[in-house]
């Protein structure tokens, strides 16, 4: 009877949506740095006052402050021992956060193996001061003594040809390894190691042996060459591992695998400059767009539009504005794949006799000479370089001069 009760009290109780729960990776390895979000998912935040509770092997490097939607939590934490850190946070005006993000990020690594539990709890409050009502989520980790590790660019482009390592970290007194390589949307190309590393092809498998003899420490166990195939997901797993040490006692590792992202192309990155930076009306102006660039090809169209309805071709052009004001430059390139990027720069043309651009050439143009006195650059890099020799000096005093106004 009474557990009925108890079941339906628990009915009772509506479902809760808003929760804070500890996300972590599932596994690690012993000195490996780890990131620990404090997610959230929480309507009307205001602030919150809250433990989270560790074994002491666990050590605390970092605690950053949080983000939900488009708002910073500001975070005020301390440890308390070793094993719990306090954590307080409060909004500076009146709160009212509502989203899902992280209330903070806390950088952590593990000093042994094993599995450590991390407990979260406190009180969150919105903005009128009552307590949010929400779920708070504990997790674990679990910790390894070795990890064994590929390593792969995160994207690459098609028919490309990408490195693959195999890092082994933690190892004592590795003597030999026995594992197996899948991949996927890869084509293999050869493999180079500086131990003993042989390896049988089967399809899209390596069946693989590396005699290491008797080392310690962190490892490069081999570096592998591939060719993408097509654009979508590439994958390269290791499985069936056995890692044996100097009395042939079998070692326990992570492992951790690694996809990549095949694109068809790479856009190119636009990107220019000019000089002078501060032209006058009819001054030759030159743009560059040698810093745009295309990582698995070439530019081959730089096209320009210099916002006074005039248009221009090639890396490297000249203009001459024949009005003053400000013109919003429009660079396009394209690749070779034919992609295109665009990058928007405004540019002022004014009098360069008026440096502080109140249209009048006076003391306050002076002044505004006099604060950057002495100065180099290059030519025309601010304002008060009038005459557009790199210096300040008294030539720009004369270029206000020779057009006083008062
Ligand atoms: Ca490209
Ligand atoms: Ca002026
Ligand atoms: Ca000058």
């Amino acid at each position: 009877m009474k557990s009925i009760i108890l079941i339906l009290a628990i009915l009772a109780i509506p479902a809760n949506a808003y929760y804070i729960s500890i996300d972590m990776p599932e596994k690690n390895v012993i000195g490996n740095e780890f990131t620990i979000y404090i997610d959230a998912s929480i309507s009307n935040f205001d602030s919150a006052n809250y433990t989270i509770n560790f074994p002491d092997w666990i050590e605390i490097i970092d605690i950053e402050e949080g983000k939900i939607e488009n708002s910073t939590i500001p975070i005020n934490a301390s440890m308390i021992g070793t094993e719990k850190c306090s954590i307080i946070q409060n909004m500076p005006s009146i709160g009212n956060v509502s989203g899902n993000g992280y209330l903070a990020l806390i950088k952590a690594k593990a000093l042994k193996k094993g599995v450590a539990n991390f407990y979260i709890n406190g009180i969150v409050s919105d903005s009128n001061g009552n307590e949010i009502n929400l779920t708070w989520m504990n997790a674990s980790i679990k910790i390894y003594e070795t990890m064994l590790k590929v390593v792969a660019p995160k994207e690459a482009s098609k028919n490309s040809t990408v490195l693959v390592s195999l890092l082994l970290y933690n190892v004592k007194n590795i003597n030999a390894a026995n594992f197996e390589i899948d991949y996927e949307n890869l084509q293999f190309i050869n493999a180079s190691s500086q131990f003993n590393f042989s390896f049988s092809q089967d399809i899209g498998k390596l069946k693989t042996f590396v005699l290491f003899g008797n080392e310690s420490g962190n490892l490069s166990v081999a570096t592998l060459r591939f060719k993408c195939m097509n654009s979508g997901m590439a994958k390269i797993g290791i499985r069936n591992v056995t890692l044996s040490n100097i009395n042939a006692s079998e070692i326990e590792a992570y492992i951790e695998n690694a996809t990549i992202t095949i694109f068809d192309n790479f856009a190119p990155s636009a990107n220019f400059s000019w000089q002078p930076l501060y032209p006058d009306a009819n001054e030759s102006v030159i743009f560059n767009a040698n810093s745009s660039y295309d990582v698995d090809g070439d530019i081959v169209n730089y096209t320009w539009q210099f916002g006074d309805g005039s248009t221009g071709y090639g890396m490297i052009v000249n203009h001459s504005y024949t009005a003053y004001g400000e013109y919003n430059v429009t660079l396009v390139v394209t690749d070779d794949d034919g992609a295109i990027a665009t990058v928007e720069k405004s540019i002022v043309v004014w009098m360069v006799w008026d440096v502080n651009m109140d249209g009048r050439a006076n003391v306050l143009d002076l002044i505004a000479i006099a604060q950057h006195w002495n100065e180099h650059g290059e030519p025309a890099w601010i304002r008060a370089d009038a005459n557009h020799d790199g210096i300040i000096n008294v030539l720009d005093l004369i270029v206000v001069a020779i057009h006083w106004t008062g």
